[in-house]
């Protein structure tokens, strides 16, 4: 039964469940959830804000579910975060400690976090308005961005996907996302504690790992789904599932026929934002078509607009901005009403940045990024800006261009043409290594004389490649 506020786990009021999540090799059971949680509820109630680092263990679960129960703001934090973005992210959300394992040299105090240790005792159910998350994402220019997400918004997108994916308690969902973005925590983790599903996390999500786990709803991006689809037997394994759900990123056409004709199952294609949650997807019990993302989830509206501000036609063919309006959407970037302004219109819809085309039956197609500056390498979304910023504090760099080329496993490569001496390119992305999360570092550095720039100075990208 889906409720209608967030209290996160619909679970604790139903039926003890022993193998409600599997996760880093252990079992746990909801009572061992809401026991452990509550303990910890009981020990942070009054905080405001914490960090986790978002490993997939128990101690994760535990410290997020007991922040949710407790009203206490999670900032989950990437356990690769280099120095640079760890600080920033550290000081811009204003944390007050790391509820568990606390990365080296940071001198936040850190709150244990007791997975055995039991508390029975209810909690007053925090406004439905309150922050749940700070979740950081990267823009096209400086330092990820956290985005606030109300338990409201994820009450509200879990249970429209609830409903667009036919997801019951007698689920079972696996999937082996990092637990500090959208997909594989609000959906991956939130989403089973609310529905009432199991989860099975299988730590990295490999092929050999996916069909071992005998789940019948399974999350991925499309870089996990292309990898699948190149070992048969892994993929002939998830024949028995319900539904195969890929987003984050496109799924390459012959990803989503192959693994259709290995698996006998269509792929479900839905289509979100670290903002938005997820706000169009096609359905269990409806069409699937390859290289379209769906209908609006309940509650969501789309709209297409031109560059002169006009409305686009929904053809099929015609593209145009997607502005996206619904229950699940965020509430704005911590300490940036610059770039919250910048992203809604006068008349309340948010502007994604993608550029889409809608048919006459309201399937929607995602054409592309409008801008160059926005990276997805296997589902991660990385900003240029912040690269070419760590490439630029290189003695050896003396002017760079960072762009995403295409590349038929990750599905955008991080390619940066570098201006200056010729470095050693491993040195100059273990410089990027040593700044930021291991995902920013380019594959491949191509030096060159000079960057292609139109008259007003500015570098074409688009000429890269
Ligand atoms: C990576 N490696 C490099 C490198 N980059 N080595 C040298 N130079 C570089 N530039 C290393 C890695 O550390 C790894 O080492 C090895 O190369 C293989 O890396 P990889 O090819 O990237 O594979 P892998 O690590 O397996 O990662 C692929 C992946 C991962 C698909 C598992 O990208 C992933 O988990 N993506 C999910 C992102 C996600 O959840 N996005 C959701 C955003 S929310 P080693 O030693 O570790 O093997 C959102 C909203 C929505 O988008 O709609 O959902
Ligand atoms: P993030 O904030 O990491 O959630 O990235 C959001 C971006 O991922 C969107 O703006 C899209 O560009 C891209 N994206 C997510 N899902 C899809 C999809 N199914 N097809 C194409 N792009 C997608």
């Amino acid at each position: 039964m889906l409720l209608s506020s967030l209290n996160p786990l619909a679970v604790a009021q139903g039926d003890d469940l022993p193998d409600a999540v599997r996760i880093d090799g252990h079992t746990l059971s909801r009572s061992d959830i809401v026991g452990g949680a509550g303990a910890l509820a009981r020990r942070i109630a009054g905080a405001r804000c914490v960090a986790v680092l978002a490993e997939p263990t128990p101690a994760t679960v535990v410290a997020i579910v007991g922040c949710l129960f407790a009203g206490v703001t999670v900032v989950p934090v990437p356990p690769d975060s280099g120095p640079a973005e760890l600080a920033h992210i550290l000081t811009d959300s204003g944390a007050q400690a790391w509820l568990g394992k606390a990365p080296e040299g940071s001198d936040l105090p850190v709150v244990p976090v007791r997975v055995n240790a039991r508390d029975w005792h209810g909690h007053p159910e925090p406004h439905p308005s309150s922050t749940a998350f700070v979740l950081y994402t990267s823009g096209t220019t400086g330092a990820p961005k956290g985005v606030l997400l109300s338990r409201r918004a994820i009450a509200a997108g879990l249970d429209a996907l609830a409903r667009a994916w036919h997801w019951t308690g007698k689920d079972t969902l696996v999937h082996g996302l990092p637990l500090f973005h959208v997909h594989g925590l609000i959906l991956g983790l939130l989403g089973p504690l609310r529905v009432g599903s199991r989860l099975v996390h299988t730590g990295k999500p490999t092929p050999a790992a996916y069909a071992e786990a005998g789940g019948s709803l399974y999350f991925g991006v499309p870089t996990v789904w292309s990898r699948i689809a190149e070992d048969e037997a892994s993929a002939r394994a998830l024949s028995g599932a319900r539904l195969l759900v890929s987003g984050s990123a496109p799924l390459p056409v012959p990803v989503f026929e192959k693994l259709t004709a290995l698996t006998g199952l269509a792929p479900v294609e839905r289509y979100g934002m670290s903002e938005t949650m997820i706000t169009l997807s096609t359905r269990a019990d409806g069409e699937r078509r390859p290289g379209w993302v769906g209908l609006p989830v309940e509650g969501v509206e789309t709209r297409l607009v031109a560059e002169d501000g006009t409305l686009v036609p929904h053809d099929g063919e015609s593209i145009g901005g997607l502005q996206v309006r619904g229950p699940m959407l965020f509430d704005g970037y911590l300490n940036r009403p610059d770039a919250t302004a910048e992203s809604w219109t006068e008349d309340g819809w948010f502007v994604t940045g993608d550029v889409a085309a809608i048919d006459d039956g309201g399937f929607h197609r995602i054409v592309g990024r409008a801008s160059t500056d926005l990276i997805k390498s296997g589902g991660y979304r990385i900003g240029a800006g912040e690269v070419e910023t760590s490439l630029l504090g290189h003695p050896g760099v003396k002017e760079v261009a960072v762009v995403g080329l295409p590349d038929d496993d990750l599905g955008q490569r991080i390619v940066a043409f570098v201006v200056g001496p010729d470095t050693d390119p491993d040195e100059l992305i273990a410089h990027v290594a040593s700044e930021l999360s291991v995902h920013k570092r380019p594959r491949e550095v191509r030096f060159v004389e000079s960057l292609p720039r139109n008259a007003m100075g500015k570098v074409q990208k688009k000429l890269l490649g």
